[in-house]
């Protein structure tokens, strides 16, 4: 086949494996189980990159030093749960100029009607009184990330489904208009875990940046701190440990057990099975505390030398840079532009 795959890329026959996470707010709970484990896991299926996407957290008011010292917390947080700088590609964004190249390019085969239909965008903007133009694009920007690499798979939570599939009809759009030019991504899900529920409100997801604060379980939090929160989460009325969507505060503890202890939702209805909500939500604060240790202090150890993080930052743009490069000079030269 002569198809982008082929063309554009260095190692036409492996997988290509993208995502993007934001370097703002603490990352949570929800963020290991739906994206950082299964990051981890996909690097070893293929050719992986992993971007901060630090352009993105620009659409939503934001105070400088904070993007800054977050950036770098991020990097040392992805290195901490799993990834693998010299396996991975592991970089920041704006380190890489095609992607806000590629954002603009690419907006001329976004649809105006499609972006307004975003629920990220109508939440967001709902919350509050200065909406950014970039709260709106933000998608666009998104698209032009996972389609410079002639990507294959996207490892995601649910959140991320609908900015997925506007990044496949770009692709589709600018592949009928322009030529054959980008792979159409699949989005991948985790089996379990993919929307982890705040504890307090289990009908929103977990999250530090639109969650409540007793309910969202900080990856960096202290163990007892994680202790409480688990102790006070919302169960469902009756006493059954049981999944359903009756039970949404039990379903989400059943859900992140399982994940922690690597046993199956089944397994884990059969062993507490009469036992009642007390010992169980104890057990999954003690499994979730249990998760994260090695977790954090592998982090202590790697956030400590910043003079390291920059170094592999500065190996992973330039590996970044490589990869990206035939992509965004084929988009230029099938729209017409003139390459002096
Ligand atoms: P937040 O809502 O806390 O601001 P986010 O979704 O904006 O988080 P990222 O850190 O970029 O920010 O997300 C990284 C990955 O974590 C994404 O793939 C996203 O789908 C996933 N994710 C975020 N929240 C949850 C959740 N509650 N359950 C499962 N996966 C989640
Ligand atoms: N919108 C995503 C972050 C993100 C992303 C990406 C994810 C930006 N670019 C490319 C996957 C692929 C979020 O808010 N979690």
């Amino acid at each position: 086949s002569c198809g982008p795959r082929r063309v554009l890329r260095h190692n036409p026959t492996s997988m290509r494996v993208f995502s993007g996470i934001q370097p703002t707010g603490d990352k949570h709970l929800g963020n290991l189980i739906g994206g950082f484990r299964q990051y981890a896991r996909t690097q070893e299926e293929g050719e992986a990159f992993f971007c901060i996407v630090d352009l993105h957290s620009i659409t939503v008011d934001y105070d400088p030093q904070d993007l800054h010292d977050r950036t770098l917390d991020l990097y040392a947080m992805l290195l901490a749960t799993g990834l693998d700088p010299e396996r991975s590609t592991v970089f920041a964004q704006s380190h890489v100029t095609a992607h806000a190249e590629a954002a603009w390019l690419l907006s001329a085969v976004t649809s105006y009607g499609q972006l307004g239909r975003m629920t990220q965008f109508k939440d967001k903007s709902e919350q509050r009184e200065f909406v950014s133009a970039g709260l709106f694009t933000y998608p666009v920007l998104m698209a032009g990330d996972i389609l410079l690499y002639q990507t294959d798979v996207v490892p995601i939570g649910d959140d991320q489904r609908q900015h997925l599939e506007l990044a496949r009809d770009v692709a589709a759009r600018f592949n009928a208009r322009f030529g054959e030019t980008f792979v159409v991504p699949e989005a991948v899900y985790p089996e379990v875990g993919a929307r982890i529920m705040d504890l307090q409100e289990p009908t929103r997801k977990m999250s530090t940046t639109g969650g409540t604060a007793q309910g969202t379980v900080r990856l960096l939090d202290e163990p007892d701190a994680i202790r409480k929160k688990f102790r006070s989460a919302v169960t469902d009325s009756g006493r059954e440990v049981r999944r359903g969507d009756d039970k949404p505060g039990v379903s989400n503890l059943i859900d992140i057990l399982s994940v922690a202890t690597g046993r199956t939702p089944e397994a884990i209805e059969a062993d507490y099975d009469g036992a009642g909500y007390g010992q169980f939500k104890a057990d999954v604060g003690e499994a979730v505390v249990e998760l994260v240790a090695p977790v954090q202090a592998r982090y202590a150890e790697l956030r400590a030398d910043e003079g390291e993080l920059l170094r592999l930052l500065a190996r992973g743009a330039e590996k970044a840079r490589v990869a990206a490069a035939p992509t965004l000079a084929a988009m230029y030269e099938r729209m017409g532009f003139v390459r002096a």
